[in-house]
């Protein structure tokens, strides 16, 4: 973070930056996400919970719960073997090693007995059991029941099968039927695939219909066992062995000491993307799973259930459960023609896309277990010209853009990137917008028609170690 005469040179297009006394009033906001985490205790979901519980400075967690999964249940031989539960409070206490210095860099951070409290086991005893009334069941039941007039969703990952959350919903169901509408309004779903049969045995059946926003993901896979054989060169570089070892897995304290690894390189989280989605980077993917963000882009194929977009015309929805058995990503796993390479990287891009930029922003995390506030970095604050976000715009209407007042906590400089995203609206003319200036100009396309939409973002990057990203995204509706 050392400014100097010949970085402002060398970064002729970074803008100027703000003190720290300047971002008094621009400080992180307070809305966090609410989260219930549903794992089933796989090596990736070690892996995933170490970044989760580091970023649980923008979460409000309202759940840990171990579950079964079709892969691990108690009892369970061999693969299908059950990590025994207690890992959910080793990795708490962990956390608890570090908390007081993560408090340095924000001061939101839950403490480690308020993510105890909210550690309960549920499903644990078979496959896609969803009967028993377990502790994890009720409480997930009980949160969804709570009338605590907080307008916020409350967003459940599924990190392992549904079980668990099919056994809350039938709990709700059974004992407050008059209240399930209620219950629906207020859940989001995040499935990495159907790690059982509960989804479509239970609660599709009985709960679909309430249009309960729901992504079930499988491009969720690039990040999970087979990242070294699907992502391109440049993104695997921030999974390999070289860069794992020295901005996570070293120096950075007991909780990144205990980050399930492959002989240093990356492992798997497959289970990431659930949270990704839910953290507040500016991208607004948790108003629509189309708008797509750190957690992937989603389509729409039935009710309010969201999947990937298809790799091509060929590949078909699956009517009934999602997952491993037929699972996109398991078709394309082997794929070396490089036609059928090409069209598998176009598959993972809506998450890949952003992959760099969520690797950097876990190594500040990391650094934020051992580091000072000024040894160490943070996210930048953008500030753009806009009364809003959502604008309404003519054809050949210029739509003047600046982010020249966008600040840094720690006076880094900041370069800015707007480009259009035309995967995330409506508008499919063949248009490209980029631009590297602080101020700049969109004009709407001329053949873009009558409630067309069309989304630009605004990244801006800091000249930090490890640089940080943060976004804005501006959605135009099109009107004459
Ligand atoms: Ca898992
Ligand atoms: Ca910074």
């Amino acid at each position: 973070m050392k400014k100097t005469f010949l970085l402002s040179i060398l970064f002729s297009t970074y803008i100027s930056y703000g003190t720290a006394q300047e971002l008094e009033n621009h400080s992180i906001p307070e809305e966090k996400t609410r989260v219930i985490v549903i794992t089933d205790g796989e090596a990736d979901d070690r892996a995933s919970m170490v970044r989760f519980l580091l970023s649980t400075n923008e979460f409000d967690v309202e759940g840990i719960i171990n579950s079964s999964s079709q892969f691990h249940w108690e009892g369970g031989k061999g693969w299908n073997a059950f990590h025994p539960v207690e890992w959910i409070k080793e990795y708490i206490e962990l956390y608890g090693k570090v908390y007081h210095n993560l408090l340095l860099h924000d001061k939101r951070y839950p403490s480690p007995e308020y993510l105890l409290s909210k550690w309960k086991v549920g499903n644990i005893k078979g496959n896609g059991e969803y009967e028993e009334r377990t502790e994890g069941a009720q409480f997930i039941a009980k949160t969804l029941l709570t009338e605590d007039h907080d307008p916020r969703p409350v967003w459940i990952q599924a990190w392992g099968g549904c079980n668990t959350l099919a056994s809350a919903l039938k709990i709700i169901q059974e004992d407050y039927p008059e209240k399930m509408e209620q219950v629906a309004d207020k859940m989001r779903l995040f499935l990495i695939w159907e790690q059982d049969k509960a989804y479509q045995e239970y609660i599709r059946p009985n709960w679909e219909h309430y249009q309960i926003p729901t992504i079930i993901s499988d491009q969720f896979d690039c990040m999970a066992y087979i990242w070294n054989k699907v992502l391109p060169a440049t993104v695997q570089s921030f999974f390999q062995k070289e860069w794992m070892t020295q901005h996570i897995l070293q120096g950075h304290g007991a909780l990144c000491e205990a980050y399930p690894n492959k002989k240093g390189a990356f492992n798997a989280e497959g289970d990431t993307p659930s949270f990704l989605h839910n953290l507040s980077t500016g991208l607004r993917n948790m108003e629509n799973p189309g708008y797509g963000g750190w957690g992937g882009r989603y389509v729409k194929v039935r009710n309010n259930v969201w999947m990937d977009p298809k790799p091509s015309s060929e590949y078909n929805y699956p009517t009934g459960q999602y997952g491993f058995d037929n699972s996109w990503s398991k078709m394309m796993e082997h794929y070396t023609d490089s036609a059928q390479v090409a069209m598998r990287t176009r598959y993972f891009q809506p998450l890949w896309r952003w992959l760099d930029k969520v690797q950097l922003d876990f190594a500040a995390r990391a650094e934020w277990c051992v580091k000072d506030y000024a040894s160490a970095n943070h996210h930048p604050i953008i500030n753009l010209n806009l009364q809003s976000l959502d604008l309404n715009a003519q054809p050949g209407e210029t739509i003047k853009l600046d982010a020249s007042q966008s600040k840094d906590p720690d006076g880094d400089l900041l370069k800015v990137h707007w480009w259009m995203y035309p995967e995330a609206g409506s508008y499919k003319g063949n248009f490209h917008f980029e631009s590297e200036h602080p101020k700049t100009a969109f004009k709407v396309p001329q053949d873009a028609h009558t409630g067309e939409t069309i989304h630009i973002i605004c990244e801006v990057s800091d000249n930090g170690e490890p640089a940080l990203t943060r976004y804005k995204r501006i959605i135009i509706t099109v009107n004459h």
